[in-house]
């Protein structure tokens, strides 16, 4: 059986009664309406469902100017404000409705209606303009998840500002890097985090950051999260609520073009410096709107909880922006999933009602390590809806999800899309059956194809380089102050109109999409195509294996061999006893996929080296499987001591 092939033998489809079926807002019927309305008139089919589903204050008559292709805008002459989008236009029906319910690290609890959160935003989006800022200057949020933070990014919405949030978990270098790339004017902190029982500090990283070449950084804003101290500079430093106070609770919200920036997000791409990906303000607010509604179906009596971090684009798209935009309640939480242990999340999900539930596949595996017994204490019982985000999901942890935490009654949403995408690309809606691992397919209106080496259409069924053939309003708009970057990174086929992704990804004969991972995480053995991912699936449905990562490293023969990178779930055994364990591992994985997969090396760790946002370094991996010394920047690894133990052979 060969490589590629192995990932698709999975073949089980999973679809809900037709009882859970009527419960959805979006039928088959109406979905498959909806595909061919899209297909027809692409659009007037996005454009419809602008006027429809955003409140303009001045409406636009052109849909899609594409003149200055690949420079795309959408809904070009109107005018619109994110933030009166997201909290004032519910103030009429839905002023006391529950909006945010935090929980922070401690359990301290903190809810926050519509009216409320209005009047926070006004009153610090009065504070910004008080302190000099103005629409279109670039304001730096760096914070932990606390309501504070989507109070922030709401209020320079409503002026026209344009935050970058930086992750809270990033070094005082990488935050200098974007404040100076961005030509920030302001920095928005708090004095500290709580994370895992621990008070973090904070706003150091923003002093050192602000030590050398950030002069047009006039103020810091800085909210005491803590208890702990924090050196204030005269001048330059104001504490959030003594600026705020007297501010009035009310803010005429600043109208802008529907494409002027509402954010810039900084993301790593293959190389170079991080791209600070810009968006749009009326098509991003379009598609972040209509996918928490399309994939989520949010509706009254929901509470929606997605657990990413506002410094990533799912914390935008679905913590800072869409749910509130469709008027949701949602649940925003501070802390870890393993502190105080790990039935935190499940712990929040049965405390605050939770309806529909997002994360990452990689805290999906993680908890699975502690086995279905501690799932099974909670009252999971409202979850109706899980989701998945942020790389592909195993079939292996994929099933634990659905039998465990979903009880086999809830779809699994694997939702494709990535930072520059602004929303979800390719996704089930409830209704759609599923495949284990499998993404789907595209949302209506999203036209994604597969292309060869060459930049050929593929049709039917095969596997290469995903693409997306035309516009769609929530698209990245430049690399910002870039352009060149801009049309070399994601336009890269001379004169014709593909947006590339940089994944692979494979179709199967339903036209369901598997995404293989990175172009650069593709290995070549022997002249076969493997992706890292189906040899770490196979591996993580070995019983002992918890975790793994696989990279390809050179080899005089093959063209490169697979190094396996593995967590177990068991203790690490020593001597000839742990070479019986590579030897099993090596011939499991044979098993699954076919000899060609086998790893040549297995090297064993407690955790995998990953980012503060769960991402696997694989760049990393790769250095350690040649012998090579880490020159990397290890600064965004979350634990550094991972390194060693993986470099031990
Ligand atoms: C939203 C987000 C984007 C990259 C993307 C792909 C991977 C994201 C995925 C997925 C398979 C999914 N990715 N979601 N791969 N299945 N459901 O994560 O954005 O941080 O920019 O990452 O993540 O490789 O190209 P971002």
């Amino acid at each position: 059986m060969s490589n590629i092939e192995s990932i698709l033998t999975e073949n089980r489809v999973f679809e809900v009664s037709d009882e859970i079926k009527k419960t959805f807002s979006v039928s088959e019927e109406k979905l498959a309406e909806m595909r061919a309305k899209a297909a027809e008139d692409h659009v007037g089919f996005w454009s419809d469902l602008a006027r429809e589903k955003l409140s303009w204050s001045k409406p636009f008559t052109v849909g899609l100017d594409d003149s200055k292709a690949p420079h795309y805008k959408w809904f070009t002459d109107g005018e619109l404000n994110v933030s009166y989008n997201c909290i004032d236009r519910h103030l009429q029906d839905k002023s006391d409705k529950t909006a945010i319910i935090f929980e922070g690290d401690r359990g301290d609890i903190e809810r926050y209606t519509y009216k409320e959160l209005h009047d926070q935003v006004c009153r610090f989006a009065n504070t910004l303009t008080a302190q000099g800022v103005e629409k279109g200057d670039r304001v730096i949020i760096y914070m932990p998840m606390i309501p504070q933070a989507v109070i922030a990014m709401q209020a320079c919405a409503r002026i026209g500002a344009i935050h970058s949030v930086v992750f809270g978990g990033f070094s005082a270098e990488a935050l200098r890097d974007r404040i100076v790339d961005a030509g920030a004017k302001m920095v928005i902190t708090t004095n500290g985090s709580r994370r895992g029982g621990k008070t973090i500090p904070l706003k150091h990283a923003v002093d050192t950051a602000l030590e050398k070449g950030c002069e047009q950084v006039k103020k810091v804003i800085v909210y005491r999260r803590t208890d702990d101290e924090v050196e204030m500079q005269e001048g330059r430093d104001i504490d959030w609520l003594e600026a705020e106070a007297g501010m009035s609770n009310y803010h005429d919200p600043v109208a802008v073009d529907s494409e002027h920036p509402l954010f810039l997000l900084y993301t790593s791409g293959s190389t170079g410096k991080p791209k600070g990906v810009q968006h749009s303000s009326g098509g991003y607010l379009l598609n972040a709107h209509v996918t928490n509604e399309w994939m989520f179906d949010l509706n009254d009596n929901d509470v929606f909880w997605c657990t990413a971090d506002v410094g990533w684009i799912t914390g935008h798209s679905y913590v800072a922006y869409g749910p509130l935009s469709v008027g949701a309640t949602m649940v925003m939480f501070e802390g870890v999933p393993t502190y105080p242990d790990a039935g935190r999340f499940w712990q929040v999900c049965q405390d605050h009602g939770v309806t529909v539930f997002y994360t990452a596949p990689t805290a999906i595996r993680a908890l699975m390590k502690f086995g279905a017994d501690l799932p099974k204490q909670y009252d999971l019982e409202k979850l109706r809806l899980l989701g998945t985000v942020g790389e592909p999901i195993n079939p292996e942890a994929w099933m634990w999800y659905h039998d465990v935490i979903g009880q086999g009654r809830c779809p699994i949403i694997d939702t494709w899309w990535q930072t520059e995408t602004g929303a979800h690309m390719i996704a089930p809606f409830p209704v759609t059956p599923l495949k284990p691992g499998s993404c789907t397919q595209p949302l209506p209106g999203i036209d994604a194809v597969i292309l060869d080496e060459e930049g050929n259409e593929l049709i039917g069924n095969e596997g290469g380089l995903l693409a997306i053939k035309q516009p769609w309003p929530s698209m990245i708009r430049n690399v910002w102050g870039d352009e060149e970057r801009y049309r070399n990174t994601y336009f890269p086929l001379e004169g014709k109109p593909y947006y590339v992704v940089g994944d692979s990804a494979h179709r199967d004969a339903d036209g369901y999409f598997w995404i293989l991972g990175r172009v650069d995480d593709v290995l070549n053995v022997s002249g076969h195509r493997l992706g890292t991912m189906e040899i770490e699936s196979a591996l993580v449905s070995h019983a002992k294996v918890a975790e793994a990562a696989v990279v390809g490293r050179p080899h005089d023969v093959k063209g490169e061999a697979v190094a396996a990178f593995v967590v177990l779930n068991v203790d690490l055994p020593e001597g000839d006893e742990r070479d019986a364990l590579v030897q099993e591992l090596r011939n499991w994985v044979s098993q699954e996929i076919g000899p060609i997969a086998k790893p040549d090396d297995i090297r064993f760790g407690t955790n995998l080296p990953k980012t503060r946002s769960g991402k696997i370094m694989r760049r990393l991996l790769r250095a350690i499987a040649k012998g090579e010394e880490i020159t990397q920047d290890t600064s965004t690894l979350e634990d550094p001591t991972i390194l060693d133990q993986f470099q031990k052979k």
